[in-house]
């Protein structure tokens, strides 16, 4: 882009503004975060709330059969640049991880219309459907359903109160069974570029404001159920015990030991005790197990020892143990031209950048499967993440959505660089 323009910039104070309003809906006053899980009444107000500002952007709406919300600037070559994220949030999260890359996302799109900016390409912000996959126990609906990988059997998936998906889309005035149309391909969409907020140290320890992924961590979301016997807590000798929360415990330990010595991570994020009394031995345990690499063999490698220390665990204690995976990424690799495009977009802005791999899921880890993918990620305050205080300043809000507005400019005109 040559010197002698100005440089566009976005409003800072206009995008601050809403994550702020965002924030609100779904806000959780007894944890001071904001729960707003995927197609539940506070998320359907924040999907009103993000279709008002498309429009109020400037940009032609529409909902795909996914439920997707796509705000959309027309341009005169096929192969839209897209940008997006997602405003379903886990329990008693912050306000930044997914609202942030939605409502720079629009930003970008509103001053690109507003100061007339010049993009051969059309260029869309999409609002995905159930990123987090916190609800129903597999996420990526949205984007998954637009990359053609849609499963029917998500369908069936129920939340903590026997809800299932299928009634949640409907109730969403949505049709499940119209899901898989939302599928686009490749050729309608030249590149995909997402802001998110880092949800790790590595940007803070370094003392700068942006990074640019050059790859994301790959995951295995596994279900461990183990059937052991209820029995009396006072009269049953420890020997005689079939207790499977003592083992859940000792293969949570091994999971642990797995992700250390692979250099991954692996977490135990929820528990199921039945029939969960002070005084009786638990007669089944159901955990989950977040597990995540950089790399699909180690990936694929801790999966397999930690089903094995599971089972070695459920033999010795004569315990039944069932493990499956109820979801799964591989890790993906940015696209060169893509992180070309962002590290000028920083050069020309005088933002400093850092490349780095990154160890969230995005829904850019979907949409790398049919287009060019890249990831901006801008500094989290002390690494937090997925917590209420999840934060990250005005200065590096407003520095990452500049950088994605460079961007998209760059992408939709073909100046890589
Ligand atoms: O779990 C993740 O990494 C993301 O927040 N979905
Ligand atoms: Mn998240
Ligand atoms: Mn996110």
């Amino acid at each position: 882009m040559s010197s002698e323009t100005a440089i566009p910039r976005i409003n800072g104070e206009r995008l601050w503004h809403s994550l702020q309003q965002l924030g609100e809906i779904g806000a959780d006053a007894s944890s001071g975060g904001v729960t707003r899980l995927s197609l539940s009444d506070a998320e359907l107000e924040a999907r009103q709330f993000i279709v008002c500002l498309m429009k109020e952007a400037g940009l032609d709406v529409r909902q795909d059969e996914a439920g997707n919300l796509i705000g959309r600037l027309e341009g005169e070559l096929p192969g839209a640049v897209v940008t997006g994220s997602h405003i379903d949030s886990v329990i008693q999260a912050g306000r930044f991880d997914g609202p942030l890359g939605v409502l720079s996302g629009i930003e970008a799109l509103r001053t690109v219309k507003e100061q007339g900016i010049r993009h051969a390409r059309p260029l869309e912000v999409i609002c995905f459907t159930d990123e987090e996959g916190v609800r129903f126990g597999a996420g990526y609906f949205g984007s998954r359903a637009m990359a053609g990988s849609w499963d029917e059997a998500w369908l069936e998936l129920t939340d903590f109160s026997g809800i299932t998906l299928k009634e949640a889309m409907e109730r969403a005035n949505l049709k499940p069974h119209k899901a898989s149309q939302a599928a686009r391909s490749g050729e309608e969409i030249k590149a995909y570029v997402e802001l998110h907020i880092e949800q790790g140290r590595v940007l803070e320890d370094r003392e700068i404001p942006v990074g640019i992924a050059t790859a994301i961590y790959g995951h295995r979301w596994l279900e461990v159920r183990l059937q052991g016997r209820a029995d009396h807590a006072g009269t049953t000798p420890m020997k005689l015990r079939r207790d499977p929360m003592a083992a859940a415990a000792e293969a949570m330990l091994a999971a642990e030991r797995i992700a250390l010595q692979a250099g991954g991570v692996a977490t135990a994020g929820t528990l199921q005790i039945s029939p969960g009394a002070i005084n009786v031995i638990p007669g089944e345990v159901i955990f989950t197990l977040d597990v995540r690499h950089e790399r699909l063999d180690s990936l694929a490698e801790m999966a397999r020892a930690i089903e094995s220390a599971v089972n070695q665990v459920a033999d010795e204690r004569r315990l039944e143990a069932a493990i499956r995976i109820i979801d799964g990424a591989d890790p993906v690799q940015s696209a060169e031209s893509v992180m070309a495009a962002i590290a000028a977009g920083c050069g020309e802005l005088n933002i400093p950048e850092h490349r780095m791999i990154c160890g969230a899921g995005h829904d850019a880890v979907v949409m790398s499967g049919i287009t060019d993918m890249g990831l901006i990620l801008i500094r989290s305050k002390d690494g937090i993440s997925h917590h209420p205080q999840e934060w990250s300043s005005l200065d590096d809000c407003e520095a990452g959505a500049n950088v994605l507005l460079h961007t998209l400019i760059r992408l939709a005109n073909d100046i890589i660089v």
